[in-house]
This record gives C-alpha cells, sequence and structure tokens, in this order.
C-alpha cells in the first residue's frame, strides 16, 4: 500500500461532453442522505479541502480490466440503475459510459470502459485508444480483477497500463467474490496485493451486493476535496438514443454467438415524444441493426420474424422502464459490410 497524501485537484480533467448536467459552481446545499452520517452538508466552495470537518470530494473514476471482469455490472451496482448494458459476451461495452453516483460525502463519476484487449480490428484499435484517453484524466483508476480467475498475462497487461498514469490512485477491485468460498478469497488477496504498489484493494460482489457501499465510500476517499460536478440526480451523461441504442444491443447479445455478438451495431434514428402522437401517449423510437453479413441478417431475424420480434419485445419493455411510459419499438436490419475494419462505417455507426 503506497501512503501519498491526497493530491490537490488537477488541472487536467476529461472534458465534459455538452449535453451533460453541469452542477451549480457554489452554495446549492444537497440534502444529506439519511444512510450517511457525514459532518458536511453539502460541496465546500472553495475545492481547497480546508474547510472544516471532512471535505466535499469528487471526481473522475476509471474502471478497467479485461474483457468480462465485471466492470459494468458494478458501475450499475454503484449507480443504482442500468447505467451500462452488461452480458456475458466480451465486448458487451464500447464505448466510455459515466455513470455518477452522488452522496452526502462526495460525487464519483465513474467511467466505464471497454475491455481492453490485443486489438483484432480497427473498432478493437480505437476501443483501446478510447481507454488509454480517459486514463490520461480520471483521478483514479480501479482494476477489477475477478476472484475466481487467477491472475493472467491479460491482467497484468492491464495493471501495467494503469500504473502508467502515476497522477491517478490505484485501487483493486476484487470482483464477483459470490464465486469463490469464503476461504478461498484470502489467497486471492493476496495474489492480487502483490502485483502492484495498491492504495487500497476491496473485494466485491455486484450480485450479491456485498461490500458495494465499501467500494463506493472507498472510492470517495481516494478522490480529492472538491465541489460537485454534476448535479446530484444526475446518473449518467449519456443521452436518451444512445441509452436506448445500447438496450436494444443487449436485448440481442445473449442469444447470438460465434462472431454474431461483435458484428451487431445498433443505432437510433429517431425518436418521436408521446406528446407529437396524435391517438395515445406512446413514444415512437426507430432504431437500425446493423450486422456485417446477409447470412447474419437472416440469423437476427429469424424464421418469419421471429427473432427480431422476441428482441424488440424484450427491449421494448426495458425501453419502457427508463423512460417511465410506453414505448413502441421500430427495428430494421441493415447491412453493413465489415463495419468493424472500415474507418468511414465506424464514424457513421458513432465509434
Ligand atoms: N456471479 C457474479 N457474476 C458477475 C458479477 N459481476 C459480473 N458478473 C457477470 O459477469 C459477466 C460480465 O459482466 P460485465 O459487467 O458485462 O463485465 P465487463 O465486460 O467487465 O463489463 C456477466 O455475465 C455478469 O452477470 C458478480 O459480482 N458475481
Ligand atoms: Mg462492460
Amino acid at each position: 500500500m503506497s501512503d501519498r497524501t491526497q493530491p490537490e485537484r488537477s488541472t487536467a480533467r476529461p472534458t465534459k461532453p455538452a449535453d451533460a448536467t453541469p452542477a451549480p459552481e457554489v452554495g446549492h446545499g444537497e440534502a444529506p442522505q439519511p444512510e450517511e452520517p457525514v459532518a458536511h452538508a453539502g460541496p465546500v466552495t472553495d475545492g481547497s479541502g480546508s474547510a472544516g470537518g471532512t471535505p466535499f470530494r469528487a471526481g473522475f473514476v476509471a474502471v478497467v480490466g479485461r474483457p468480462n471482469a465485471g466492470k459494468s455490472t458494478l458501475m450499475n451496482a454503484l449507480v443504482g440503475e442500468k447505467i451500462a448494458i452488461t452480458s456475458s459476451r466480451p465486448e458487451t461495452t464500447r464505448r466510455a459510459i459515466r455513470g455518477i453516483l452522488t452522496t452526502a460525502s462526495g460525487q464519483i463519476v465513474i467511467v466505464d470502459t471497454p475491455g481492453l484487449h490485443r486489438p483484432r480490428t480497427l473498432l478493437g484499435q480505437r476501443l483501446n485508444d478510447v481507454v488509454e484517453a480517459e486514463l490520461d484524466g480520471v483521478d483514479v483508476i480501479a482494476v477489477c480483477l475477478p476472484a475466481d480467475e487467477p491472475t493472467g498475462p491479460g491482467d497484468r497487461r492491464i495493471v501495467a497500463q494503469a500504473f502508467r498514469h502515476p497522477r491517478a490512485r490505484h485501487v483493486a477491485l476484487v470482483t464477483k467474490t459470490d464465486r469463490v468460498a469464503r476461504g478461498r478469497l484470502p489467497a486471492r488477496l493476496v495474489e492480487v496485493d502483490a502485483l502492484a504498489d495498491w492504495d487500497v484493494i476491496v473485494p466485491v460482489s455486484a450480485v450479491s451486493g456485498d461490500q458495494v457501499d465499501d467500494v463506493r465510500d472507498e472510492l470517495i476517499r481516494q478522490l480529492p476535496a472538491s465541489p460537485q460536478l454534476y448535479e446530484s440526480r444526475t446518473t449518467t451523461d449519456d443521452d436518451l438514443a444512445t441509452r436506448c441504442a445500447e438496450l436494444v444491443r443487449e436485448a440481442m447479445l445473449e442469444d447470438l454467438h460465434d462472431e454474431l455478438p461483435h458484428s451487431l451495431a445498433v443505432v437510433v434514428d429517431e425518436i418521436t415524444p408521446p406528446e407529437e402522437c396524435a391517438e395515445r401517449p406512446i413514444a415512437r423510437v426507430y432504431a437500425s441493426v446493423y450486422v456485417e453479413r446477409d447470412s447474419q441478417k437472416g440469423i437476427v431475424i429469424g424464421r418469419g420474424g421471429q427473432s427480431l420480434r422476441r428482441y424488440g419485445t424484450a427491449a421494448r419493455r426495458e425501453i419502457e422502464r427508463l423512460v417511465g411510459g410506453r414505448v413502441h419499438l421500430d427495428l430494421r436490419v441493415k447491412v453493413a459490410r465489415e463495419w468493424q475494419s472500415s474507418p468511414k462505417l465506424l464514424d457513421r455507426l458513432g465509434f
């Protein structure tokens, strides 16, 4: 463990997208949440941490780890909402997704990243570039290492990469603890401890909820004293169209095999709000599902359109939950040949 003192907030911050809701600079005292008996009722105003009591802390935490390490599931558990889609398919997360968690003592902007792996396609290369760019600006790098698998070469590569960013604190999150017998966890923690000079190591299960609160509190402790960066009620900076597209992709991922999960891309072309609907108040979401080959198109649609209907129903339910109202979902399947390796198509699909 290192004994570095808390760094002052650096000026090198990741840029916030324009559609995010930034918090007002000063003086909006959020009511403290009942389970958090801290001295501070709201953010400190100067960010220096010199105010009496515990200073409010805020900043960016990048969650990294190899594919399937449990990064997205943990982010959702921390935020308490489905911000990032998850599945047992590697490469489910394809962008840096920000989930925001606010308590009375701090605010964590969690950056969920695509799993790092050796890039096979231009898409893989771009995803690795995304992660590298995110690591440059964050306050904390949290490396997810599954409790139920030994450290592999992929993990070592990611740990080495994390420690090439010395400005950040480094936290090891030993994930999926529900998958190992209690007696076997200490040995895994010792193994993780020996990997690097961590600021702290926390075991956690995002599925059982065990120690999720500890992860939250420990991450806040690693952040610099700072005013709030987003309004308390903001839980993500993703826009509605992006979240809908991801929910469509999630509905299909688990069911698809071989190369198909990788070949899938979803773009929401249009959302018509319920007000614009004459007969019934129902939002309309028009989405295009892209695959790479004609044969894949057939599989996604299924016999008589059966598969596509099933995906559509599952996705619609999730979107209805997200918007809190009824939704009509229109899915079109299209072929974008070899999009993963085409710069032009990658741009068009938003990568
Ligand atoms: N048993 C168990 N499974 C988990 C846990 N966290 C994630 N998973 C599963 O591991 C798989 C990959 O999770 P995901 O969050 O998508 O991993 P990512 O690729 O690192 O973002 C999914 O099937 C999850 O349900 C956990 O704490 N316990
Ligand atoms: Mg993920």
